[in-house]
């Protein structure tokens, strides 16, 4: 039996095919893997080590840091920054951007945003948790200081983008705009294996993903979609399945791999949603889009939103371009 073709082997084979390719990206994409992997140990013991609990900081957000979240983000800075190809990055749990100012750092190609530990409070009930990251090649002149523009990029000039859902087992999923690859972990030879090669979003679904527990806060195109997707109606196989965990990329690769919507629209406690533009919804909807799905706002394309904020918030429905376009319909229709 051959055995399937581990990450490393797939990211080198695959870096030849790019022109003028230096490797830097291989590189850089090797930092996230090992990252990965020292992440999953400890979230796999993670009910057993004292790292659960609270670590009394709180994040941008002003949510309760978890210690894993902590953890989580200095492995993945200390991965990036452990090699060359990166001049800063910018994550969920720090307010500002970080540069790396060496000269060895000043002088790198790419960026990274990255939320190092999506859905971090259901690690203490055992739900899957995700890291996000997306990748850009930086804007300003080489040698200087990384600047806020470099991380203020559209998510249409991404060069690369995936997550890690850390779950019954272990994957990385990721795209560099030549379709989307997944591979799953074995912590017994910790080896990533490619398992799900140029996955492919279906066309539609019959599951919705959404917090219905915010219904009455939601726009009213949102509470008709949802009316929709629970009809009677065996010709379209509705009702649709309801299916949210609380963990983003639990539930859109669970949507990705068996077709479906996820949803966090704006509401009128949170005007513009819950999920931030920059590494949430630019990473996923680059892999969406890569692999045949929709991702916008209700109205426009999430890759091509200018961002002006590093932590600004955007509403988000990601899925089946025929789940997605439906309910644009209604948000046409009913705002
Ligand atoms: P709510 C986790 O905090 C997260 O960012 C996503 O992973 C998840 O889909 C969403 O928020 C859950 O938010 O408001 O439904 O609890």
């Amino acid at each position: 039996m051959n055995l399937p073709q581990t990450l490393g082997e797939f990211i080198v084979e695959n870096q030849k095919d790019f022109p003028y390719a230096s490797g830097e990206l291989s590189q850089l994409l090797s930092s996230l893997r090992i990252a990965a992997k020292v992440v999953n140990r400890e979230i796999n013991k993670a009910g057993l080590a004292d790292i659960l609990g609270i670590a009394g900081a709180e994040n941008v957000q002003g949510e309760a840091q978890m210690k894993l979240d902590v953890f989580a983000n200095d492995v993945f800075i200390k991965a990036l920054k452990a090699r060359g190809e990166v001049c800063g990055v910018a994550s969920e749990e720090n307010e500002d951007y970080i540069a790396f100012r060496d000269p060895i750092h000043s002088t790198s190609k790419y960026v990274v945003l990255i939320d190092p530990l999506d859905g971090s409070s259901n690690v203490d009930v055992n739900v899957s948790v995700g890291t996000i990251f997306s990748i850009y090649r930086r804007l300003s002149e080489p040698g200087t200081p990384v600047q806020l523009e470099d991380f203020l990029q559209p998510g249409n000039l991404q060069v690369a983008a995936g997550y890690i859902v850390y779950g019954s087992s272990t994957m990385l999923v990721y795209t560099t705009g030549r379709g989307v690859n997944g591979f799953t972990y074995d912590p017994s030879i910790g080896s990533f294996y490619l398992s799900h090669p140029e996955m492919q979003f279906p066309r539609s679904g019959k599951i919705y993903s959404i917090n219905e527990g915010n219904y009455v806060h939601f726009p009213d195109g949102v509470k008709k979609y949802i009316k929709y997707c629970q009809e009677l109606d065996p010709a379209t196989s509705r009702p649709y399945s309801s299916r949210y965990i609380g963990s983003l990329v639990s539930d859109f690769h669970r949507n990705m791999l068996k077709g479906g919507i996820y949803i966090y629209p704006k509401g009128t406690t949170s005007p513009n949603g819950k999920l931030r533009l920059l590494y949430e919804c630019n990473p996923l909807a680059f892999i969406a889009e890569q692999a045949g799905g929709k991702a916008t706002n209700g109205f426009d394309r999430i890759l091509d939103i200018q961002p002006n904020a590093l932590h600004q918030r955007v509403p988000f429905f990601i899925g089946s371009v025929e789940m997605v376009e439906k309910a644009e319909e209604f948000m046409a229709q009913f705002g």
